[in-house]
């Protein structure tokens, strides 16, 4: 199999550029778009996409590309591809490989470098990326030789996509960029199926969970990889397991399912954590330990069985007592095959569950202004439908959402529990705008996560997108503030100003509006998803309710 820019040098040869035998290869992996911003070392590989099917999506910050190829990964389990030049533009990507990396989200990254085999510009602009990128990436490695080009990119994609999932470097030395070289034939990639859970382990599961009073099932982060959760939701229907999730499980699990019993968003004292409490056997499905414990192992506490790809971390707050490694979705199957009809389900949980779930509607609809965030995050699922997609950044709401926010359909509220990064909420955004056209997709930061990769605000504009973003104006680092306020420090030095966010976003190009009422909020969403492209919706928050709620309500649950 040749190449597309394949030619004959004359002698019978077929000759090809190194950066056209990449853009090939990145073809054969089928890949679509490319984001990132380019450097002069990157010209051949940009002149190699302009002939090709690969959209080339500038963006106005690395660390923007990056979270848009790691978000598309996380949503697609393809990897996305983002690119960039050396040194300033390679570095910026730090913040997304490690979003990728503790996240589990397959991605590629290329960078350029500087030519191996001469050094006209001695050390300028270099640093050495491959070990920068090590400890935040899967692999990281330089492509040397042209011909390595096709063996070297379907090795990048096996491993961003094989469990665990994770960011993959490739930097791309100017030089080999612009070789020409023999053309080498590419690698058809081929899928991989998985092992299945050992019967010895099965035959444990089966045992522990039969002989349980009270068993509850925890969906974690690996829950939501995209083909597991048809499996995950079924193997939910035979057992009627009641369950909870991590926050980055969340809707997991699909239907409004009766046995959904919370949100685990904090790691104790919730009212979700009647219910953990209460269980002495939770079978875990796919936790991932980069997520802030959803509950602390102890002596006393509930066993663990870990569900997983891979086996369980062992840490000091999780350890599990037995284990199912393989592929989740057939091992959940012949694990329900053993327990179907025959698991003790302890009806203090349907209790319970009306209990903490009653919890969470307090004050959602209280017509306070500024608002409370449990009225935002009421308001919000007022204007999603069901498999509309809330992308959060990173601050005080997302407690708030994680415990409030109820899901139905897997991967409709995208959050970082793990890097727990600002500035991906709109980037991860504009990537589930641009996969999912037909949805209503709605970016929520605070006024802080906002203005870290607000200048992307261009490029969604630029791309047409569909998208409301809205900020909560507090007009600080809300979060730190409250931890500051929690740890008994006085109010110091996080608040800021902020620009005028209604201007801003129609600088862009974009719509801007303010909620002026309590009562505003969900009008104003409404309309600016009617209105379509891109739309900012700045409402203030009152954030009293993080001490009153989270601090004071949630001590006095101790035991
Ligand atoms: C890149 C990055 N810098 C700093 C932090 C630490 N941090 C976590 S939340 C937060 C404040 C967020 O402020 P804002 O976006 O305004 O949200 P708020 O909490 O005010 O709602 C900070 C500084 C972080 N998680 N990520
Ligand atoms: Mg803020």
């Amino acid at each position: 199999m040749c190449s597309p820019d394949s030619r004959s040098n004359g002698d019978g040869v077929v000759m090809i550029k190194g950066s056209d035998l990449l853009v090939a290869a990145l073809e054969n992996e089928g890949v679509e778009r490319i984001f990132g911003v380019p450097g002069e070392e990157n010209l051949d590989v940009v002149e190699a996409l302009r002939k090709s099917r690969i959209e080339l999506v500038v963006t106005r910050h690395e660390q923007a590309a990056a979270f848009m190829a790691a978000t598309h990964g996380r949503l697609t389990g393809r990897p996305g591809v983002c690119i960039s030049t050396l040194g300033p533009g390679a570095l910026n990507f730090t913040t997304g490989a490690a979003y990728a990396h503790l996240g589990a989200m397959p991605m590629i990254m290329l960078t350029g470098q500087k030519g191996i085999l001469f050094s006209r510009q001695a050390r300028f602009q270099i640093v050495d990326i491959i070990a920068a990128m090590r400890p935040i990436t899967k692999m990281a490695r330089t492509i040397v030789t042209g011909s390595s080009i096709p063996t070297l990119v379907r090795d990048a994609f096996r491993v961003a996509m094989e469990e665990r999932p994770g960011p993959v470097l490739l930097e791309l030395p100017e030089d080999i960029a612009g070789e020409e070289i023999k053309d080498v034939p590419l690698v058809p990639p081929h899928d991989v199926p998985l092992p299945v859970a050992n019967p010895a382990a099965l035959e444990r599961a089966t045992q522990m969970l039969l002989a349980a009073k009270r068993p509850l099932l925890m969906a974690g982060a690996g829950a939501n990889r995209p083909r597991l959760t048809e499996a995950l939701s079924d193997f939910v229907r035979r057992t009627r397991l009641p369950f909870f999730n991590t926050q980055m499980g969340k809707g997991a699990i699909a239907g409004g399912s009766k046995l959904y019993m919370g949100t685990a968003a904090l790691s104790e004292r919730d009212y979700v954590h009647r219910a953990i409490d209460r269980a002495d056997v939770i079978l875990s499905v796919g936790h991932d330990t980069v997520e802030k414990p959803p509950f602390l192992m102890g002596p006393k506490g509930p066993k663990v069985i870990h569900v997983g790809f891979m086996p369980a971390h062992v840490e000091q707050v999780f350890y599990p007592n037995a284990e199912l490694v393989g592929d989740v979705g057939p091992s959940l199957a012949l694990l329900a095959d053993r327990i179907e009809g025959k698991l003790n389900i302890d009806p203090a949980f349907t209790t319970l569950r009306g209990e903490i779930l009653a919890k969470l509607q307090d004050r959602a609809e209280e017509s306070r202004f500024p608002l409370t965030p449990q009225r935002i995050v009421h308001d919000v699922r007022q204007v999603m439908p069901e498999d509309g997609m809330v992308c959060l950044d990173n601050g005080m709401y997302k407690i708030w959402f994680a415990r409030n926010y109820r899901t139905h359909v897997a991967n409709t509220l995208l959050l970082d529990n793990a890097l727990a990064t600002m500035g991906a909420g709109l980037p991860s955004a504009m990537m589930a705008a641009m996969l999912y056209p037909e949805r209503r997709v709605l970016a929520v930061a605070g006024d802080g996560g906002f203005m870290m990769n607000s200048q992307e605000m261009e490029t969604a504009v630029r791309l047409k997108l569909n998208l409301v973003v809205l900020i909560l104006e507090d007009n600080a680092y809300g979060m730190i503030r409250w931890k500051q306020a929690v740890d008994k420090f006085p109010d110091f030095g996080l608040g800021f100003g902020n620009p005028d966010f209604v201007k801003y976003a129609d600088s862009y190009g974009a719509k801007g509006r303010r909620v002026e009422s309590a009562d505003g909020l969900a009008p104003t969403l409404e309309a600016a998803f009617s209105d379509g492209g891109v739309q900012l919706v700045v409402v203030p928050v009152d954030y009293s309710e993080n001490i009153r709620v989270l601090v004071e309500e949630l001590s006095r649950n101790v035991g």
